[in-house]
């Protein structure tokens, strides 16, 4: 009986396998079948998308329109070829266009970005023709002044209009009303992140408030699309800008937008609240090195030695008891790279290495962030003469000091 049953056992095992290998068999064929179809669509849209972006770099905004046809045409129901068209009509203060391209976006792809841009651009029409309007009833256009055009009916209408040629070639640029101001309106877009998973978080609130006081009004908000991204068009300058979300710990972050352009990325990195006890790194660095990686090491006072990385992602004590964990490893530069302590009993040091030892830790721009119940993160920012290893805190049994020194 038993030999039998070993038999049956042997042949479960062995025909397991084989239904096993012929399905990763056929895995990897497919995968080759959908990875070939994919890259004979992929490469047409995404080599125009960036093709268009480099004639945009050189000035030559005419080009850059005929490509972001040609790749609306290619691919009517994604959203960032409508977007590249709009930025461009909007550099060269062709509004009507824009929004005729954004609205024809909208239609097709029900992006919230392109929604978002639509509306800011239909606000600053509406503001632009109220201050031409006033202007008109005071005094009259100076002598040297273009006579300003009446915006057609379609403009007026908040249902995009419909069957617009896809395909029409652009009029000459066109002078701007003095109540525009385009050109010191920037776009500040990008994405909430969650420092836990590294993926967008959606329904998060940015507040944006003037540089000179977090507690000033807010000047314009946002709130993050179902991946995360948000977009918000702002002055010129310096803000603050608060984030918040429920079950996340609200962050300010400073940024300045830079002079002499219409568009920024900034994407901001938030955590989720903290149990009692509980504290988190945040690691985040520019694009180069590619991976850098956060240690934590040192005991717990039941004499447990505690070591985390990427390697071993969490360390528990003796009562198996989580004592903390890696909770994200980017290996593909700018982090967030996260590590949570859940139970600081003991005496530790957090450091960070650089994993391809380039000797370039100072050039990283690596700033870690630490957060304990109650208060602001501590910011420590990466110094001058580190090459592979930054000892960044020690925490003794939950009271952190910072040492921000080289360890190598
Ligand atoms: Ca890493």
């Amino acid at each position: 009986m038993e030999g039998s049953s070993e038999d049956r056992r042997r042949k479960t095992v062995v025909t397991v396998a084989m239904a096993a290998l012929i399905l990763v068999v056929l895995a990897i064929v497919g995968s080759l079948v959908i990875t070939s179809c994919d890259l004979s669509v992929d490469v047409g849209y995404e080599e125009r998308l960036r093709q268009a972006q480099v004639a945009l770099d050189k000035g030559e905004y005419e080009t850059a329109i005929l490509i972001y046809e040609q790749a609306i045409e290619e691919r009517i129901a994604e959203p960032e070829a409508y977007l590249g068209l709009a930025r461009v009509y909007r550099m060269t203060a062709r509004i009507e266009q824009a929004l005729e391209v954004l609205r024809r976006g909208f239609r097709y792809t029900g992006s919230d970005r392109i929604s978002w841009m639509l509306a800011e651009i239909e606000q600053m029409w509406k503001d632009a023709q109220a201050a031409d309007s006033k202007r008109g009833a005071g005094a009259p256009p100076a002598a040297d002044e273009e006579p300003q055009e009446e915006p057609d009916e379609e403009l007026q209408e908040d249902i995009p209009s419909l069957t617009p040629p896809l395909l029409r070639m652009p009029s000459a640029p066109r002078s701007v009303g003095p109540g525009m101001m385009l050109e010191s309106k920037v776009t500040l877009y990008g994405t909430v992140v969650d420092a836990a998973t590294g993926e967008g978080l959606a329904s998060a609130t940015l507040d944006m408030r003037s540089a000179s006081s977090l507690a000033s009004s807010s000047l314009a908000s946002a709130e993050t699309d179902r991946d995360g991204t948000y977009s918000v068009l702002l002055e010129q300058g310096e803000y603050w800008v608060t984030v918040t979300k429920d079950g996340y710990l609200q962050e300010d972050f400073r940024v300045a937008l830079a002079d002499s352009i219409v568009e920024q990325q900034e994407d901001f990195v938030v955590t989720s609240e903290l149990a009692v006890d509980e504290i988190r790194i945040v690691l985040a660095w520019g694009p180069s090195p590619s991976d850098l990686d956060a240690h934590l090491t040192g005991s717990l006072d039941s004499g447990t030695s505690v070591g985390v990385d990427f390697r071993n992602k969490e360390a528990y004590d003796a009562e198996g008891n989580l004592v903390a964990d890696l909770d994200l490893d980017d290996t593909n530069g700018e982090g967030p790279e996260t590590l949570t302590l859940h139970d600081p009993v003991g005496s530790f040091e957090y450091y960070v290495q650089d994993y391809t030892f380039s000797g370039t830790m100072s050039d990283s721009h690596a700033q870690v962030k630490i957060y304990v119940r109650g208060g602001a993160p501590i910011v420590v920012n990466v110094p001058e003469g580190i090459h592979n290893e930054w000892s960044v805190c020690r925490i003794e049994h939950g009271r952190v000091s910072v040492t921000n020194t080289a360890r190598d």
